[in-house]
């Protein structure tokens, strides 16, 4: 029997109505196969990054942001192609130029407890310790997590000391876990698809 894997996806959105974007990501997350939508933070509304600390800002919409969790059969590279299908059907298109606004980004911010390094994928994701609008979804689902590196995300959480960020909506259809009890690695998942 394949193991299932608890995955934490970032998303974001800054272009045709990033609410409806993400909420539309989030059901899509559903039929991703041989996995299952566990929960969704709530959608925050964050400002473009700046491209260093004096750099001005960006001269693009604000973003919305959330994390949602996924258990997953699939191996990461799997999921990878399943999410970037989720982009390019919502209308991601890709230039050269680096963090240009989007309808849609997916990534994968932690894979169980796995540390990954290959052409396609860095996991955890480079960036998500310096990012609030990462940490605070991802704090909001989680609050005994223990990244990979063997630190706690509430101590990167207190480290980081962030501006806070606004809650703009919700996700609809919010499935309950209740008391089910999912490891970090190896999550039993409550109803996933058949391999
Ligand atoms: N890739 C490597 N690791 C991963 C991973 N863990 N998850 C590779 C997903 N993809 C990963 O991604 C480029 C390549 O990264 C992929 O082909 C994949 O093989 P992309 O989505 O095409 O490009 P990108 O997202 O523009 O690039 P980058 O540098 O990853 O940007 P980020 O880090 O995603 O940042 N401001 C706010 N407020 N909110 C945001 O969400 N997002 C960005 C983009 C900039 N500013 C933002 C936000
Ligand atoms: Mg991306």
């Amino acid at each position: 029997m394949k193991t299932w894997t608890r995955s934490f996806i970032g998303l974001g959105s800054n272009l045709n109505d990033p609410v409806q974007q993400i909420q539309r990501a989030c059901e899509q997350l559903d039929e991703i196969p041989q996995s299952k939508r566990k929960k969704v933070s709530g959608f925050y509304i964050s400002e473009p990054l700046r491209n260093g600390l004096t750099a001005p800002k960006p001269n693009q919409p604000n973003y919305i942001n959330a994390v949602a969790e996924i258990h997953t059969q699939l191996n990461a590279e799997r999921l990878l192609d399943e999410l970037q299908q989720i982009e390019q059907q919502q209308g991601r298109t890709r230039s050269h130029k680096r963090w240009q606004s989007r309808t849609l980004d997916l990534d994968i911010l932690l894979f169980g407890d796995q540390q990954i390094l290959s052409e396609r994928l860095q996991i955890p994701h480079a960036e998500m310790l310096n990012r609030n609008f990462v940490v605070i979804p991802l704090a909001e689902l989680t609050n005994d997590l223990i990244l990979p590196c063997g630190e706690s995300l509430q101590t990167a959480l207190n480290k980081a000391d962030f501006e806070p960020l606004e809650v703009v909506a919700n996700f609809r259809d919010q499935i309950q876990l209740g008391t089910e009890h999912i490891s970090t690695s190896n999550p039993q998942g409550r109803r996933g698809h058949s391999a």
